[in-house]
């Protein structure tokens, strides 16, 4: 693995022909627009560009040009093509970008914005200060004088937007802003993008009553937790986007952590806070992201989960 910097990522874009795109499984809305965005410029760059996930793509997405060029594994697997590059977006381990890496034999490259990047790929451009690898792909447009179009403008946008909650939390930097700014000026629609991302049917609603009473407050209030249940989660799938927020906006919480049963012997936990390291909690049980937002996975019921991250958590 080697780091490499804004000019040798550009050489080598400049001297592949062909490139694969990839983002992690579970796809959120930095992973899909930016990955939809930078295809649009390599594109025009006039370069063979694809698109694989290693996931279903989620149906809040379909607003976006060019994502119904993402395919699946299977297909690639039916398709053969060799390309001169496997680019990876916005995913910080091997593991996470699924049954891809084992599909392509080309050089991997990784554009990230994750501290806790494993350096897998052969050639790395981390930009850890950066709120979203949305935030990097504009950025590098920028810089190279690509156009950035009224599509990848909406893209991008909804990249940056949705990595940093709608410019709230403490990710955000002057930088962050000004990359939104230039998307807008191409032509982003921040109430568009904001009303398709945040809507809710009823029924998601009805869903969310119930979860709520789930939430508890421990240590003087300063975390909080909240549940979803396996029967819950059968019922969202990767839709979890917003219940760790509720908990999250209270005003004496640092800590909010988000408790998924993905099986009766398996929790996923997302980590919150608006001081604490959590990413140094999240190691602690052998996973990872950023200082104020992490996860990890423990082997054990929810309950079970809850009481050893209470232990860890000053
Ligand atoms: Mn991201």
């Amino acid at each position: 693995m080697s780091k490499i910097t804004i000019n040798q990522l550009h050489m080598a874009l400049y001297e592949a022909n062909s490139i694969m795109l990839t983002v992690h499984v579970r796809p959120d809305g930095d992973a899909i627009g930016s990955m939809v965005a930078f295809y649009e410029a390599l594109i025009a760059q006039g370069k063979t560009v694809h698109m694989v996930v290693d996931d279903i793509i989620p149906e809040r997405y379909s607003f976006l040009s060019y994502i119904d060029q993402i395919k699946d594994v299977a297909y690639y697997e039916a398709n053969h093509v060799s390309v001169d590059m496997l680019m990876v977006l916005d995913a910080s381990t091997y593991e996470r970008i699924g049954r891809v890496g084992a599909l392509f034999s080309a050089p991997i490259f990784n554009i990230d914005h994750h501290i806790s990047n494993s350096e897998f790929a052969d050639h790395l451009y981390l930009k850890p200060e950066f709120a979203a690898t949305g935030e990097i792909i504009t950025d590098l447009c920028e810089q190279w004088n690509w156009p950035i179009t009224e599509s990848m403008a909406n893209a991008l946008y909804m990249a940056i937007a949705t990595d940093c909650g709608f410019f709230k939390f403490s990710n955000t930097t002057a930088n962050t802003l000004k990359m939104a700014s230039l998307c807008v000026a191409a032509g982003a629609r921040p109430n568009v993008i904001s009303e398709t991302i945040e809507a809710v049917s009823a029924a998601r609603l009805e869903l969310t009553k119930q979860v709520m009473q789930t939430i508890a407050f421990y240590k003087d209030n300063r975390v909080a937790t909240i549940e979803l249940s396996p029967e819950v989660m059968a019922i969202l799938g990767d839709d979890t986007d917003g219940f760790v927020d509720i908990i999250r906006n209270v005003d004496t919480v640092d800590v909010a952590i988000l408790l998924k049963g993905e099986s009766p012997n398996r929790t996923r936990i997302s980590l919150r806070s608006k001081g604490t390291d959590v990413n140094a909690i999240a190691n602690h049980f052998g996973g990872g992201g950023h200082i104020r937002a992490a996860g990890c996975t423990i082997e054990t019921s929810i309950d079970e989960a809850k009481s050893r991250l209470l232990e860890v958590i000053k």
